[in-house]
């Protein structure tokens, strides 16, 4: 009996350690609010590998600013207070330039293209490249193609955005973008529907979902199809913490965060045509076919520019352009 009893008191506490070790929380932040693009990848993130690690793993969402804007949220990351994020292109390229790579305009001509590249060799060389910065990048989801917005007049070409006052990421290529194209681009962080209420700023530019989830119908008139920019959420870890994990909890975390993206960007797609029919609906005036061809030419020295002249990131860039 007594033997029965001592071998029991050793199986429970070795099965405490046991839990005990494996049981994990992990922060995660993103800066936009329920219902964004972001929010649904750390959702489904987390109903993944709370499911498939049985509980031993835990995640919790910091969203709408909970703990600071995104160049703040990378900052924890990479410090490792805060595990995880879905972070979008604009403020990370201050972490990393790489990450002008693929913000670059005009760089995918579709969703079929851009999935082909982030998922194959290139993104994968540009996810690895992040490491020297803190990061761990494991995969990308999806902001989607960005396309602008004004309160001022309808735009079809790069001369009818002379002067208009856009408000960019905190990131400086788009800044220049815009500045290329003749605007007056103010960079700031996310959110920014008072400032455009106000008429701080004339407009923005952002995927479609943003003009629905944050209600821009209401304080925007007129939106261009420019599509200028297709903008990929990096799924990111703090390189500090992903040392620290075994192998096996790796794979786990990496395979869930994958299979969280691939339901997220479809989820965005499918959504595409009903929120513009909804924007019509709302009164927005939509520019559907803007001179494309006159924006791309417009940015095309862009390649050339100090933004890429760090030799690790032009030869990326060089691969992704060709
Ligand atoms: O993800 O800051 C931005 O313009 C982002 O695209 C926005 O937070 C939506």
């Amino acid at each position: 009996m007594k033997r029965v009893f001592i071998l029991s008191a050793f199986i429970a506490v070795f099965c405490f350690a046991t839990t005990a070790t494996a049981a994990m929380k992990i922060k995660l932040g993103v800066v936009t609010k329920p219902g964004s693009a972001q929010n649904i990848v750390a959702e489904k993130f987390k109903e993944l590998i709370e499911q498939r690690s049985k509980g031993d793993i835990t995640v919790k969402i910091y969203h709408s600013k909970a703990i600071g804007n995104e160049t703040e949220i990378l900052q924890q990351i990479q410090m490792g207070t805060v595990q995880m994020g879905v972070i979008t292109g604009g403020p990370f390229d201050t972490f990393d330039p790489v990450v002008r790579v693929i913000n670059y305009p005009f760089l995918f001509s579709g969703h079929e293209q851009a999935d082909k590249v982030l998922d194959g060799p290139l993104g994968q060389e540009i996810l690895k490249s992040l490491e020297s910065s803190g990061f761990k990048g494991l995969c990308f989801s999806e902001n989607g193609f960005r396309n602008l917005t004004n309160n001022k007049k309808a735009v079809k070409t790069p001369e009818d955005i002379s002067g208009l006052k856009i408000r960019v990421m905190s990131s400086a290529l788009h800044k220049t973008i815009w500045q290329t194209l003749g605007a007056n681009p103010t960079p700031m962080p996310w959110p920014i529907y008072t400032e455009l209420e106000q008429g701080v700023i004339d407009g923005q530019e952002n995927p479609l979902w943003v003009m629905e989830v944050y209600k821009f119908y209401e304080i925007q008139k007129y939106m261009t199809m420019t599509r200028h920019v297709y903008s990929p959420h990096i799924d990111v870890a703090s390189l500090m913490w992903w040392n620290t994990l075994r192998p096996d909890t790796q794979k786990m975390v990496q395979t869930a965060m994958y299979d969280a993206a691939v339901f997220q960007r479809k989820d965005n797609r499918d959504r595409n045509a009903a929120r513009l029919k909804m924007l019509r609906e709302k009164g927005m005036a939509i520019e559907d076919a803007p001179d494309l061809n006159a924006f791309r030419a417009k940015v095309a020295p862009l390649r050339d520019m100090d933004l890429y002249k760090d030799a690790r990131v032009h030869a990326l860039l060089l691969k992704m352009l060709d």
